[in-house]
């Protein structure tokens, strides 16, 4: 059984959804710069040659700056419990470290979470997700410099102040994981692969600061609140049984994402993680000012996303590191020299619309692992199924594919409360279609169509078979989904 507060909720973010992305005094981002494919140099996958006019960019996005009345009428409809989207730092302080909010900005969202409060949408808040102010990143190298701790805390707390009272779960930052691989979410530019590796490492640290600070001013400015970070979570499982891949999978869980759940909810770096650094000359400074910081700001409960899973096998020592460098970004095939190397699990079955592995299952195990490291009430804040999908002569789109992905992760959800876990909330991503951060609009999440692709479209709404799915599934609070 749900519990009856359980939060049935759908996800967004600012930058791939809201367009307008230089309207009213925004400045720009370096997701806006990414997605704009202005410097496709600086991260040249594959991936990202789709990004960019080709397809739809965050320009215009799903136009949700100008349509946020249309989508919320839908949400409602949908009865959507809660909705978890992001806060464009460069909306409010348009360099990132302006002298005074813009209005015009902080209006936006005023509007937005007055309405969700009016209709009774919990607003599930990210204050930072991939879109670091491009200002800050010109004027002081963004999150390699310490600078942007403060500034940070600065935005967070100008938001918990203005907020107080209208906005009760915080998420500080989405998938510090994830963006400390992609290295245009960072501005980096550095050629150097060692040095490159470094300065990730140094903006991995300067974020932990940050997120803990702003934890800490959460809870001065508005205890009532509750704020936690969101995490990128994939179990990885050791391909054989062979005591090498048992600890190459270990290998993986921890270095990628059980350390951080230390940092958030513990506030210190666990020793494997600390001599991973240091082994490889990695370690950037740690103050003692930085210590006290990380033990004060421990977040309320925890957050993560998941689509899918991962194995892992022994990795040799003696990889070339323009090897390591070239499969960085991808999840399925990185390594990690004399630690781990990811492979696919042909174990799991693989999609025929987007070939990814998907495993219902394994979202069952992550509770169980993330659980057993925090001991913390959970909130899924991402999950769901990119495909291209097709909008029919009549309007209608068919999307079982999506329904049963999210019927099966959801079952798995069960489990976990059967567990005894905390599950508190699941959002699945996205309410509407959004730009993907790595194909546009050809990979499609939404339960709700947007009307756009590389040729432009009229940015209509339909509402795909998944919506009114999913409107029963919280109709009758997931009992719809448990008595079959
Ligand atoms: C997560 C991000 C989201 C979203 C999602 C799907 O990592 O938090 O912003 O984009 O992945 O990924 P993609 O858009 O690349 O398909």
């Amino acid at each position: 059984m749900f519990n009856k507060d359980f939060l049935w909720g759908c996800a967004t973010s600012a930058f791939q959804v809201e367009g307008a992305y230089n309207e009213d005094g925004k400045g720009l981002s370096l997701a806006d710069i990414r997605s704009l494919n202005i410097n496709p140099a600086e991260e040249p996958t594959k991936a990202l040659a789709n990004v960019g006019d080709k397809i739809a960019d965050s320009k215009v996005a799903s136009d949700h700056y100008h349509r946020w009345e249309e989508d919320v009428e839908l949400m409602k409809e949908c009865g959507l419990k809660s909705y978890r989207f992001s806060i464009a730092w460069t909306r409010i302080f348009p360099n990132g470290d302006d002298e005074n909010a813009n209005e015009a900005g902080v209006l936006f969202y005023d509007n937005l979470i007055n309405k969700l409060n009016e209709y009774g949408i919990e607003p599930i808040v990210t204050l930072y997700h991939f879109d670091f102010p491009n200002g800050l990143q010109e004027k002081y190298g963004g999150w390699s410099d310490r600078q942007s701790i403060n500034d940070f805390d600065r935005y967070a707390s100008y938001l918990f102040e203005h907020f107080k009272g209208r906005v009760r779960y915080w998420l500080v930052n989405n998938e510090q994981n994830a963006m400390i691989r992609r290295d245009g979410y960072l501005g980096i530019k550095e050629t150097n692969i060692l040095k490159r590796e470094q300065i990730r490492h140094r903006c991995n640290h300067h974020m932990f600061v940050a997120c803990a600070k702003a934890i800490a001013s959460c809870h001065r400015i508005d205890p009532e609140a509750k704020i936690a970070p969101v995490m990128a979570y994939a179990p990885h499982y050791p391909l054989t049984g062979k005591p090498e891949d048992v600890l190459a999978a270990r290998n993986v869980n921890d270095l990628y994402f059980h350390y951080m759940i230390e940092i958030h909810c513990r506030g210190e770096y666990p020793g494997y993680y600390l001599r991973w650094l240091t082994e490889n000359n990695w370690l950037p400074e740690i103050t003692d000012e930085d210590k006290a910081i990380l033990k004060n700001g421990i977040c309320d409960f925890y957050a993560f996303n998941y689509y899918r899973s991962n194995a892992a096998v022994a990795c040799p020592k003696d990889v070339p590191i323009e090897e390591v460098e070239k499969f960085r970004v991808d999840a399925r095939s990185r390594m990690l020299p004399g630690l781990c190397k990811c492979t696919a699990n042909t174990y799991v079955k693989e999609s025929s619309l987007n070939k990814w592995r998907i495993d219902p299952i394994g979202l069952h195990i992550a509770f169980r692992n993330v659980y057993e490291l925090c001991h913390m009430p959970l909130m899924i804040c991402e999950n769901g199924f990119g495909a291209p999908d097709t909008l029919e002569s009549n309007l209608q789109i068919h999307d079982d594919y999506r329904i049963e992905y999210l019927k099966e992760h959801i079952e798995q959800i069960h489990e976990a409360i059967l567990d005894g876990i905390p599950v508190i909330g699941y959002h699945v991503w996205t309410f509407m279609d959004v730009v993907s951060t790595s194909e546009g609009f050809r990979k499609r999440y939404g339960l709700v169509y947007v009307d756009r692709d590389e040729k432009g479209g009229n940015l209509n709404r339909y509402k795909k078979d998944s919506f009114y799915w999913y409107k029963n599934v919280i109709a009758t609070n997931g009992e719809s989904i448990l008595e079959k």
